[in-house]
């Protein structure tokens, strides 16, 4: 700590704390434009000089740190004449009218207080843009702090705006392109968050929020805290909340995307499909309807030809209570949630290897990293908020390796990137393991205290040395020797690994791959090191940890060994036949044993892989009940009944983060029409079927406390605390800190691991004479899977539509020009898209995401399933593409 005095009064604070934040925190702010505390202090615009001993003149506080002893002045009639002075410089060509129209502006209210008239000088030479549909652009109330340009490149890293020229004639634009989209931005808002006169500023805020409200993001996993701005029954306006996730941050969809809630064709009435209509009906008549159905169905073919889907968009309460309805009101242990078409193999991976199926490091560890292995995973896209703090970890010097058939935008980055060929990461992950191995790479030391297996496992991947495999993984060995340099050298290295990693054949055995090189090289149990799947939505951890899984109960707990405790708190028997995960059900669906399917916001129809089988499937069931917002693909073509929903701005609750965060939602707005939170659908259609008991809570924290006498680890997350604490589980007591990095002196189960010989079993889905490409499929950043939220939003003035992404080469050969339609047909279906042609791609291999329902691309997709978890192959399918017409 540091004494200084402030204004004649003494205060203590931290060493390396800048000045202008001791005196805010000493209630004797100073005012100031082109501080951030996110951003490099500018000292441009000298409104925050103050008076400090032993400095001739008046410094700004922006960029001094404190030093003991520093006696400081804020206040006198010298600095405030200087402060005067730099405000007229400042607002020299500042528009009166803007002043008029907005007097509240903080920067307007600025002026006011210190007697500043805006000069009002016209300046030529501006730069226009009305072409962003959420970002506006004024840059006659430009004032050149250039907060704008510091922002975008020292957090978002996308180094938009530059400023040009000299003096007076400074402007500021985009470094390339007329306008912002061609300058690279990618909507975070994080200059217009920063812009402190209003030159750039929110577009579709026309209403002054009236209260915010602090929430978690309802799209990723990164699980961004934001506050929700609400006026009128309506969100208004969204901004990144100060936390240790985002810190302050946010992307596009979190950011701006959220007006579906409000959109025209939201879901507001329960609704029964007769005669192949829908009809509006009331809840008691829907739940009735549901209710008859299911018992009807239980009686006649038992409660296993029944299926629930749990929710990785709800909340973990909900999902709580729609798992332990599947077990307890109907009896069957059929339930499951899209965890398993995402990473399911990185839970069971992880959980085999290491005891615990999440995430072993923070995200707070990005800045401990000093090198970081980025596989199958483009989080610029799918994860923007870490996507950006990797990137700012990269340009600060932190090594990097990307292992990506296509070149990402972190690839482009990258020290080594190993464009492989889709498919090939098992022999690939050998191949480095092999490398570490032979070229001595390994933590000797960590190997000898944790870690089992060595010897088997060196003599199999001896098989794998990157001279053997390069041709099959399509890059050269040299490249996969320095990538195994590079992580073992980096130490601690980070790998964060996605669905190019779990979504094939291989995927479970993938990630096992992955968590071997970190045994190898001792990267576990510490800061900045480990294995972290990139959770997918935000609530995808949570909704199979709370027990949306048939092997599992809540907190991943085994039925064989935590049964016995469930049974006595529910006060059932839990049943004894095995269950059926999705893909399961899938297929007893078209084998006509499975009878119905609840689906709770999961558009299994539009999601799945290999569409037309399920709709085959789907068409067989007698009962589709789903469970949503609006009215999706699976409830369009097989739908029976519509429960309509409250959306996550218009109920409380929890979700868990990618990092195990469990962090609060909370009540913004009152539901619209007849939609209720998902919560009191499951109790109201338990009530229905004669079991209320174990269904009457009265809210989602008192369902949270029956989950937390259920799961040990996550004991300690109270309400109470999560309102001020941020808390990773395990947490298994009130008074315990939470547990960031796992792993630190023992595993889960035991002090040591053991690493995993992994075989490598290619898929089927190779290319042939007939369908002689390779199609991937995958995100985009301004869309967001099923499409049904961020397609309701002026996202889709950003990106329209899919596009199938292609080589130069590939489209040279095939003839197609950029922007033309193709026909793309795999052994399982067809879909019609339009080309662009990209540098990123590799000739043979095709790029497209999957948001469109118009285009349906799991049409095209295969049967093809992970060979333990059966997550679907949705990263290869073998295709060819023609001239339309042809
Ligand atoms: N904008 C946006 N963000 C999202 C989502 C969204 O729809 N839109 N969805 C959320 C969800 S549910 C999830 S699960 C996450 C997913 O986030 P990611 O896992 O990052 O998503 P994907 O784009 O599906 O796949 C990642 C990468 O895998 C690569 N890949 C394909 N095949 C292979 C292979 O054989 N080997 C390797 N090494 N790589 C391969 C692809 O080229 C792609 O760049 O994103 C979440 N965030
Ligand atoms: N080809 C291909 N297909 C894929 C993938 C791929 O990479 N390629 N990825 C797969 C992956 S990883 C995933 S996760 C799936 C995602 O597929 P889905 O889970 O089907 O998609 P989502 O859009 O996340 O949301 C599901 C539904 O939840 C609804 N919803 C939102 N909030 C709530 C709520 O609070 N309550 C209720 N009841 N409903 C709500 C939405 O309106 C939407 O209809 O797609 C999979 N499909
Ligand atoms: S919105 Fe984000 S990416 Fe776009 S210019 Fe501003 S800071 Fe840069
Ligand atoms: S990074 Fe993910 S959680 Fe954060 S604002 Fe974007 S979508 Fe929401
Ligand atoms: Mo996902």
């Amino acid at each position: 700590m540091v004494q200084l005095t402030i204004d004649g009064i003494s205060h203590e604070v931290a060493d390396g704390t800048l000045l202008i934040d001791a005196l805010t925190a000493a209630g004797a702010a100073v005012p100031h434009l082109c501080h951030d505390s996110r951003v490099k202090p500018s000292g441009a615009c000298r409104l925050c000089v103050v008076d400090v001993s032993g400095q001739a003149r008046p410094v700004p506080s922006c960029a001094l740190e404190v030093s003991a002893g520093m006696v400081v002045r804020t206040r006198g009639e010298a600095l405030d004449a200087l402060r005067r002075t730099n405000l007229e410089l400042i607002a020299a060509h500042y528009p009166a009218a803007a002043c008029a129209a907005e007097p509240d502006h903080p920067f307007h209210r600025l002026l006011a207080a210190h007697g500043v008239e805006p000069g009002d000088v016209r300046q030529e030479g501006l730069f226009q843009d009305e072409t962003h549909p959420y970002i506006g652009v004024a840059m006659e109330r430009c004032i050149y702090c250039e907060r704008c340009i510091r922002i975008c490149e020292q957090v978002q890293g996308q180094f938009v705006w530059e400023a040009w020229g000299r003096g007076d004639g400074t402007r500021i634009s985009p470094g390339k392109g007329s306008t912002l989209l061609a300058g690279g931005c990618v909507g975070c808002g994080a200059c217009v968050d920063s812009c402190p006169s209003g030159a750039l500023f929110d577009k579709r805020v026309g209403v002054e929020p009236a209260v915010w409200t602090r929430t978690t993001c309802v799209y990723c996993g990164v699980g961004c805290q934001l506050d929700v701005g609400t006026a009128h029954g309506r969100v208004v306006a969204m901004r990144p909340a100060d936390s240790p996730v985002n810190r302050g941050h946010a992307c596009v969809k979190g950011r701006y995307a959220f007006e579906y809630n409000h959109a025209p064709d939201r879901i507001m009435q329960p609704m029964i499909r007769r005669d192949g209509n829908w009809q509006a009906v009331s809840w008691d008549a829907a739940l009735d309807f549901a209710a008859s159905k299911l018992e009807a169905i239980v009686a006649r073919d038992g409660p296993d030809a029944v299926g629930v889907l749990g929710s990785a968009r709800a909340t973990n309460e909900e999902n709580y209570l729609v798992q332990k309805f599947a077990r307890v009101v109907l009896g069957t242990h059929n339930v499951d949630c899209c965890a398993r078409v995402c990473h399911t193999p990185s839970a069971k991976a992880l959980k085999t290897m290491l005891g615990v199926g999440a995430a072993t490091n923070s995200f707070d560890d990005i800045d401990e990293a000093n090198a970081f292995l980025i596989c199958g995973a483009n989080p610029t896209e799918g994860h923007p908020v870490v996507g950006a703090r990797i990137k700012q970890a990269v340009l600060k010097g932190a090594g990097l390796v990307v292992i990506d058939p296509r070149r990402t935008e972190l690839a482009e980055l990258a020290d080594v990137h190993l464009a492989v060929q889709p498919g090939r990461n098992v022999p690939l992950f050998n191949a480095l393991a092999a490398t570490l191995i032979e070229e001595d790479l390994v933590d000797r030391h960590f190997l000898a205290e944790r870690v089992e297996g060595f010897d088997a496992f060196a003599a199999h991947v001896a098989d794998f040395l990157p001279e053997s495999v390069a041709g099959a993984c399509g890059v050269p060995a040299e490249a996969i020797r320095a990538a195994a340099r590079l992580y073992a050298g980096g130490r601690p290295s980070m790998c964060f690994h996605g669905l190019g990693v779990t979504e094939h054949l291989q995927g479970s055995e993938g990630v096992m791959a992955l968590v071997n090189l970190a045994l190898l090289t001792g990267n576990l149990g510490k800061h900045g090191s480990g294995v972290n799947p990139l959770r997918g939505q935000n609530n995808v951890q949570g909704a199979a940890h709370m027990g949306c899984d048939p092997a599992s109960l809540t907190g991943a707990q085994a039925i064989d060994v935590a049964g016995a405790c469930f049974e006595q708190v529910w006060g059932a028997r839990l049943p004894v036949s095995r269950g059926l995960d999705l893909p399961k059900m899938i297929d007893a669906a078209r084998a006509g044993r499975l009878k119905a399917l609840w689906a709770m916001g999961y558009d299994v129809y539009l999601s799945f892989a290999n569409a037309n089988d399920t709709a085959a499937a789907l068409a067989r069931l007698e009962l589709v009940i789903v469970q949503d917002l609006f009215m999706n693909e699976t409830a369009r073509s097989f739908g029976t009944v519509f429960f309509p929903v409250a959306s996550s701005f218009e109920k409380d609750g929890t979700f868990m983060n990618s990092d195990r965060r469990v962090q609060r939602i909370r009540t913004a707005l009152p539901a619209p029409g007849e939609a209720r939170p998902d919560w009191w659908v499951i109790q109201a259609l338990a009530a229905r079927l004669g079991k209320p008991r174990g269904f009457e809570f009265t809210g989602p924290e008192a369902v949270w406390d029956e989950v937390r006498s259920l799961w040990p680890d996550g004991a300690g997350l109270t309400y109470a605390r999560l309102e001020h604490e941020d808390l990773q589980w395990p947490c298994p007591d009130e008074s315990h800190p939470g547990t960031p990095v796992l792993h630190r002196e023992r595993f889960a189960g035991a002090k040591t691991a053991k690493l995993a010989v992994v075989e490598y079993v290619p898929t089927v889905e190779q290319p042939d004479e007939s369908y002689p490409l390779l199609l991937t499929t995958g995100r985009t950043l301004y869309q967001f899977n099923a499409g049904t939220m961020t397609q309701r939003t002026a996202n889709l003035l950003l990106r329209a539509s899919e596009t199938l992404d292609m080589a130069p080469d590939d489209a040279a050969r095939y003839g197609f020009v950029e922007g033309e339609t193709v026909h793309i047909s795999s052994r399982y279906g067809a879909a019609d898209l339009t080309v662009h042609i990209s540098g990123a791609m590799r000739a043979g291999q095709l790029f497209s995401a999957f948001h469109c329902p118009d285009l349906f691309i799991n049409r095209l997709t295969s049967p093809v399933r992970d060979r333990l978890v059966r997550t679907p192959e949705y990263k290869v399918v073998a295709v060819r593409v023609e001239k339309l017409g042809d």
